[in-house]
């Protein structure tokens, strides 16, 4: 192991590698050109306080390091999991990188996940609550974390999601920190075509968020729902908002004013005729 390394690892902690991070892939891609290696290397070693005489000498073994072989990028690319990796702890890597490892399937199981540990319903993930989706983040891949440690990373977090610094994610936070994956929606024309093609699109838009098959939308089925229309429109929605739009879509569809959202009623709604 070549001591540029061992001087560095553990020494950057998760928050403070985003942070430089941040300046060079603003648009969250997950990966830098090849071309911004060095001027990344310069500001982490700036960031860590490194002696200024030997800088531009650990930009390069660090640079080689990287450029090594089996490293080698594709498209003069360099992903963030091959630099996180270089400086940071296994379970400061792992925060920053288990939603790449692990991404969900649908808006259904991220609401789940909202509606599980916004344990007060507040429209907000507080600290507290940050910190029980953490402890069950790392038994779920069976890792041993000590409390103290669980607070510290909490924070971590925190200081890398909480956005607006009120000490609470939002709905658009959390979506952040599990990277939730593109609107399944987005791959659907509204101003649809023939009937049979609509039919046959309502059906598969149905069938993706009556996740527990039961024929109805109900709890986060609805909310999933809900989040993916909405962001056709809107770029990225509150927890108060979704509240206020699943109200409205119940209020509309729900015609038989059971909480759930029937497939004959989502199909009136949407102005579809469909045989039950
Ligand atoms: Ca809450
Ligand atoms: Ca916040
Ligand atoms: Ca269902
Ligand atoms: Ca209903």
């Amino acid at each position: 192991m070549d001591s540029a390394r061992e001087q560095l690892q553990g020494r950057l902690d998760a928050a403070g590698f985003w942070q430089v991070w941040q300046r060079f892939d603003g648009d969250e891609k997950g990966y830098i050109e090849e071309k911004e290696l060095d001027a990344f290397f310069h500001h982490v070693l700036t960031t860590l306080g490194t002696d200024a005489a030997v800088v531009e000498e650990n930009v390069w073994r660090l640079k080689q390091r990287i450029m090594a072989p089996q490293d080698v990028s594709r498209a003069g690319r360099v992903q963030m999991k091959q630099l996180a990796t270089m400086f940071l702890s296994e379970d400061e890597n792992f925060l920053l990188l288990f939603r790449q490892e692990t991404p969900l399937d649908s808006s259904v199981e991220f609401m789940q996940i909202w509606r599980k540990y916004d344990a007060d319903s507040s429209g907000f993930i507080s600290a507290v609550e940050l910190r029980n989706f953490l402890r069950d983040l790392f038994l779920h891949h069976k890792k041993a974390v000590p409390e103290a440690k669980l607070d510290e990373y909490t924070g971590t977090m925190m200081k890398i999601f909480d956005k607006n610094k009120d000490g609470r994610l939002d709905l658009n936070d959390l979506a952040r920190i599990l990277a939730l994956q593109e609107n399944f929606l987005l791959q659907f024309k509204m101003d649809a075509c023939s009937t049979e093609e609509r039919k046959r699109d309502f059906e598969k838009i149905f069938a993706h968020y009556d996740v527990s098959k039961t024929g109805a939308l109900e709890g986060p089925e609805v909310d999933g729902f809900v989040k993916d229309m909405m962001e056709l429109v809107q770029p990225s929605i509150s927890g108060a908002d979704l509240d206020k739009f699943r109200e409205i879509l119940l209020r509309h569809c729900d015609v038989n004013k059971d909480g759930k959202i029937q497939k004959s009623e989502l199909a009136l709604c949407l102005g579809l005729k469909i045989n039950p």
